[in-house]
């Protein structure tokens, strides 16, 4: 149900493009209900923490097909434009979603699938079947994905690229999933409040008795010590026996039969059997050194048991390492025992490494489902995890922190950087707009090869090195660039010994540099991969496929390059289609319905740089097309042109701007495109257009009569 709403729409329309009357537009508009607001083709969205009743069937059906202009705005209107776009011009488009954590992106993600799908692929079996498992990709991810953090019950631990694919008349036929660094740590510990992936509880809660009496589980989470440690179990806001009822029925969509299902959940059983594997050191009188084993030889069994592997060969995987010494024939393996610390560490690599090549897996099998390899336009929905801030932050922050840079570099070289450039480039006069350009921080980062990354995989490099020999290293080599600060550059009583902080486009982070080289090289000793390539399940067994010869030699890539690269790799492939934008505001931290806290939604209005580009865009033009298309779209609408014309296509645009007494305020010409500066006048060559195609068709039709 669509009400009357309140203040504009677009934030090009307020009289006074100020902050406050913003800030005042964005309140006001809240607290009417009317969640979404454009900056010309940009939706804005505050998230309203609560059901809102604009997302029914009728909803879709009186946005599809319509303009921006006709209806209030919302994220089924960026949708429709979006697909009306793939089909006429057959071009890749991509939705962009942006914001910090819990402001909604994965929400808005979810919308704009609900409503492509619906659009696309009603009375088409074929359509509707593809559309049924993208849709129902999202539950099943999510629940193995997302997990409940400080700042959001729901949020995505893991960045996700989501491709539809569509045949030349809209109708979806497949579709590619390209998944971003998953946050794995969080399988073995997180911060007191938090939860691990919520399929854990999901399992618990959801499977029977009787298939956890064979998994060796119960349904006590408080069991089990990965869980247990950050002491948050249920949560109001999610249903987590209800959400694994959705995960199976996905699973039977995506054709994750029962085998497939058994096989998961003994992967995550085995996860959490391990998390309550202990050591115990002894010391071993006639050596004088000391050993380690596992204390109690329960959990230790609960696990091999559902890896299908050896207890005795994880036994000793788990407390020892095979080193190779000498060369050739001289070569011989020794086993070193390790210490407890170095065992538990091997324990916890273990879960992450089961975890996330499971969660790959899952990925892959989905993929398998919905590719289609045949070639068709596609629209992708970019949904990543949103900027964020604890009280500590580490190796995965950072990642997260410096993916967002990227992605508001974009929007900056989009939106502002490269749109002010093209009217230089065209001749069109300009008064530039000046903006909070992020280049610096995402260099600081990722440049090689002094960069962050760089210096992080070096100091990995380097055996004697620590994460304080890195802190330090980092210290002198940034000790005067602006958007750096440690306790050593500023004496910043603020910024711990082991701590550096970045000032990011969205706010300063301090970052505790404390197992920074343990996780960007993320290191799995050699006998636990052989443990899990010897288990005799399939699943496992696939998870740690043996190493190709030619890969045996060189050094695995790091966590954090690994990284960088897929986010380059990202930004390519965005760059390559018609970009949409969202643009998630929080509206408070306490997850509250109808409140607005106007400070914190100033301090995102400033660093999303929405004010700047509210400027840009109204002295600016919303469309811009080359000659050649205008006049080839809308040449009908023309006596001069239409028919024939000899004319350039210039000279064919200005005849028919003439024709149809366009102001000259409304356009202008450029070397190679004409800008025009409202959308309505686009739509009114767009109408115009749609009533003339039936004349026309009509007309054709009688001249081929004429000729039988
Ligand atoms: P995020 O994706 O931006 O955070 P979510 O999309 O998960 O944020 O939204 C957080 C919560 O806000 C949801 O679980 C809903 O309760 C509520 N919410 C968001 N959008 C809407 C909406 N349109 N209508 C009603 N409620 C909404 V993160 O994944 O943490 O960066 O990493
Ligand atoms: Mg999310």
């Amino acid at each position: 149900m669509i009400k009357k709403e309140e203040g504009v729409s677009d934030f090009v329309l307020l009289n006074q493009i100020t902050e406050n009357a913003f800030i005042e537009n964005l309140v006001k508009r809240h607290k009417s209900d009317s969640i979404y607001t454009y900056i010309g083709d940009v939706v804005i969205s505050s998230n309203p923490f609560k059901k809102m009743n604009i997302y029914n069937e009728s909803d879709i059906k009186s946005y599809n097909g319509r303009y921006k202009y006709e209806m209030p705005p919302h994220i089924y209107a960026l949708a429709n434009d979006a697909y009306r776009s793939m089909r006429q011009n057959q071009e890749k488009q991509c939705v962009i979603i942006s914001g910090e954590s819990g402001a909604g992106k994965t929400e808005a993600s979810k919308k704009i699938m609900q409503f492509l799908t619906y659009v696309s692929s009603k009375a088409n079996q074929d359509g509707e079947k593809i559309s049924k498992m993208l849709l129902d990709s999202n539950p099943l991810l999510e629940a193995f994905g997302n997990a409940k953090t400080l700042r959001n019950d729901n949020s995505s631990r893991f960045g996700k690229y989501m491709e539809m694919q569509f045949n030349a008349v809209g109708v979806p036929i497949g579709g590619k999933i390209t998944n971003y660094l998953l946050e794995k740590s969080r399988v073995v510990g997180r911060t007191v409040g938090e939860r691990s992936f919520h399929i854990f509880y999901q399992l618990l809660k959801g499977l029977s008795q009787g298939k956890l009496n064979e998994l060796g589980l119960n349904n006590t989470p408080q069991s089990y010590e990965y869980l247990k440690k950050s002491n948050a179990f249920d949560v109001s806001t999610i249903d987590d026996s209800g959400d694994f009822k959705a995960v199976l029925k996905a699973m039977e969509t995506l054709g994750l039969n029962g085998d497939d299902q058994n096989a998961i959940w003994r992967v995550l059983a085995a996860i959490l059997h391990l998390g309550n594997i202990t050591f115990t050191e002894t010391a071993q009188q006639q050596t004088g050194t000391t050993t380690v084993r596992v204390s109690d030889p329960k959990p230790l069994g609960a696990a091999a048991s559902c890896l299908k592997c050896d207890i005795n060969a994880l036994g000793m995987a788990l407390t020892y390492r095979s080193i190779s010494t000498g060369v050739g024939k001289r070569c011989s393996v020794i086993s070193v025992p390790l210490d407890v610390t170095q065992a538990i560490y091997s324990r916890d690599a273990l879960a992450k490494a089961l975890y996330e090549r499971l969660f790959q897996w899952l990925v892959s099998k989905i993929n398998t489902q919905i590719n289609n390899p045949e070639k068709g336009p596609v629209i992708g929905i970019l949904d990543i995890y949103g900027f964020e801030v604890f009280d500590s932050n580490s190796f995965e922050q950072l990642n997260i922190n410096y993916c967002n840079e990227k992605l508001q570099q974009l929007f900056i070289e989009l939106t502002l950087k490269s749109e002010q450039e093209e009217y230089v480039r065209e001749g069109i006069e300009w008064k530039n707009i000046d903006y909070f350009n992020n280049k610096p921080i995402c260099e600081l980062i990722e440049k090689k090869p002094m960069g962050l990354i760089s210096l992080l995989d070096e100091s990995c490099l380097i055996a004697k090195s620590t994460d304080q020999s890195f802190l330090d290293g980092i210290c002198k080599n940034f000790e005067k660039n602006a958007h750096f600060q440690s306790y050593a550059s500023s004496k910043d009583r603020t910024i711990g010994d082991s701590c550096f902080r970045l000032k990011h486009y969205a706010g300063d982070v301090t970052y505790d540099v404390k197992g920074f080289l343990d996780k960007n090289k993320d290191t799995l000793f050699g006998d636990l991969i052989n443990c899990m390539q010897a288990s005799s399940d399939k699943l496992v067994q696939g998870l740690f496929p043996p190493t190709k010869p030619e890969d045996s030699k060189k050094r695995p890539e790091t966590a954090g390059s690994q990284f960088r690269n897929a986010m380059n790799a990202l930004i390519n492939t965005l760059l390559a289609c018609s970009p949409h934008y969202v643009r998630c505001i929080k509206s408070n931290d306490n997850k509250q319905a109808g409140v607005i806290d106007e400070d914190r939604v100033r301090h995102q209005v400033r660093y999303l740089g929405l004010l700047e580009n509210v400027r840009v865009r109204r002295a600016g033009f919303a469309n811009r097309q080359t000659y050649e298309r205008f006049s080839t779209r809308y040449k009908m609408l023309a006596k001069k042109t239409w028919p024939s014309f000899n004319g350039s296509p210039k000279a064919a645009v200005e005849a028919i701007l003439a024709e149809h007494n366009i102001s000259k305020e409304e356009y202008r010409l450029g070397k190679t495109k004409i800008f025009i500066r409202n959308p309505t006048t686009l739509f009114y060559f767009e109408e115009k257009r749609e009533q003339e195609i039936p004349r026309i068709v009509t007309l054709i039709q009688k001249h081929w009569r004429g000729y039988k």
